[in-house]
């Protein structure tokens, strides 16, 4: 039955917030939906899904050939999908609407040298709120592997699904410790399909096909697929690792759990059932007033304990006092400076990669955010989280 999943009292405002879907002009993060379906978590978080296997991000600077690297690569990529786009299902019983990040929000955290690894760094930041863009940098320098990236989407309507096109890339950075020669990697994303919408209890599913390409001529092609098209299974994907149009591997299997090398009947690839490890993020009270979980602090834990009066009156100070600094520049003649980035329109390596891709799987804008990291390394210098902020702090 329509609405099974949703709460009585709020089944009005769902079948609203439905209708309102329709309308919709590509911009769903900053629409009002009903509470039951709110997440108290920000988008500049997502991020942290990029490294939860720490050791597989690592292991890819060990590879013996380029081969052995691409194939690294990709496990690690595999490896990162079931945590984003299936946790809050895990966590939260369905996917739910995280909140909308401001401009500037930061979210810093790390992953510990365990056994030698090396430490894992993440630094997110809100680099547009107009689309919402966040823009990231993970980082294992023992390891010699860094991934920087943006993400945006852009969200359609089709009746029954919500339809989610990713904007945006990551370039992996790789200095492989037989070589000392860096090789990059140029990673596009998924699409996504959000089904179960009727219910009130959506969920993910990945549809067409995203890819790898990396600077020594290895490319690898993901085809995602969900119910009915490969086999009855939902969250499937096969892919192909190719060289100068030659394939060198397959692989298919549930990137949910499962897959094999070749055929379902090759050796085990990934078995996604294995444990994932948490980003460490400092304590709140620790935390600068820019920061994630600080910043939203009065909004979460209005919604974790149920008090949505509460949650919307701290939303409303915090998006008030937002679009005031946006007058305030305006009428100044500035412009917001981002804390740990800098834009740029394209880069040459970025061009040599897209170059090398399947038209389908390429990225449907060249733009980027290079990581400078002025903010977090004052932070590192010792700086306190306001000190090291040039900007004054949001509203309190
Ligand atoms: C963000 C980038 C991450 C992967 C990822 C996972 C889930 C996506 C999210 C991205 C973007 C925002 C998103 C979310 C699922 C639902 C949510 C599309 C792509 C939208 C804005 C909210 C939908 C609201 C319904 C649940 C009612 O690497």
């Amino acid at each position: 039955e329509e609405g099974a999943d949703v709460p009585q009292d709020q089944k009005a405002g769902w079948a609203s917030f439905i209708k309102s879907l329709a309308h919709m002009t590509g911009d769903l993060s900053s629409m009002t939906a009903p509470p039951f379906i709110l997440s108290p978590t920000s988008l500049t978080e997502f991020p942290a899904y990029w490294a939860e296997h720490p050791e597989l991000f690592a292991d890819i600077s060990e590879g013996e050939t380029e081969e052995d690297r691409m194939e690294r690569v990709f496990l690690w990529f595999i490896a990162t999908l079931k945590g984003q786009y299936t946790t809050r299902n895990e966590k939260m019983g369905s996917e739910k609407k995280p909140l909308n990040p401001v401009l500037g929000e930061l979210f810093y955290g790390t992953w510990p040298d365990v056994e030698g690894r090396g430490e894992t760094v993440l630094i997110s930041e809100q680099v547009s709120h107009h689309p919402p863009i966040t823009a990231y940098y993970v980082e294992n320098k023992k390891a010699g592997v860094a991934l920087q990236g943006h993400s945006g989407q852009k969200t359609s309507f089709s009746g029954t699904s919500i339809l989610v096109k990713q904007s945006g890339h990551a370039m992996l950075f790789v200095t492989p410790k037989k070589t000392g020669k860096q090789e990059t990697y140029l990673i596009t994303l998924p699409k996504l399909r959000i089904d179960g919408i009727i219910w009130g209890s959506p969920y993910i599913e990945l549809t067409d096909s995203s890819a790898i390409q990396a600077s020594t001529g290895y490319g690898v092609q993901i085809d995602y697929k969900g119910k009915g098209y490969f086999s009855g299974k939902a969250h499937m994907f096969k892919a192909k690792m190719t060289k100068a149009s030659k394939t060198i591997q397959t692989f298919e299997g549930e990137w949910t759990g499962v897959s094999n090398v070749g055929s379902s009947k090759g050796p085990v690839f990934y078995d996604a059932d294995a444990p994932k490890e948490e980003i460490t993020v400092k304590p709140i009270t620790e935390q600068g007033q820019w920061e994630s979980r600080n910043l939203w602090q009065k909004v979460a834990n209005g919604i974790r304990g149920g008090d949505f009066e509460a949650a919307g009156r701290a939303k409303s100070i915090i998006e008030n006092e937002q679009r005031q600094r946006r007058r305030d520049e305006v009428a100044e003649g500035t412009s917001w400076k981002l804390w740990n980035f800098e834009h740029v329109d394209s880069d040459p390596e970025f061009q040599k990669l897209v170059a090398m891709m399947n038209d389908k799987t390429q990225p449907t804008t060249e733009d980027a955010y290079v990581y400078s990291g002025e903010h977090y390394k004052q932070l590192l210098a010792g700086a306190s989280a306001e000190s090291a902020a040039a900007a004054p702090a949001p509203a309190a």
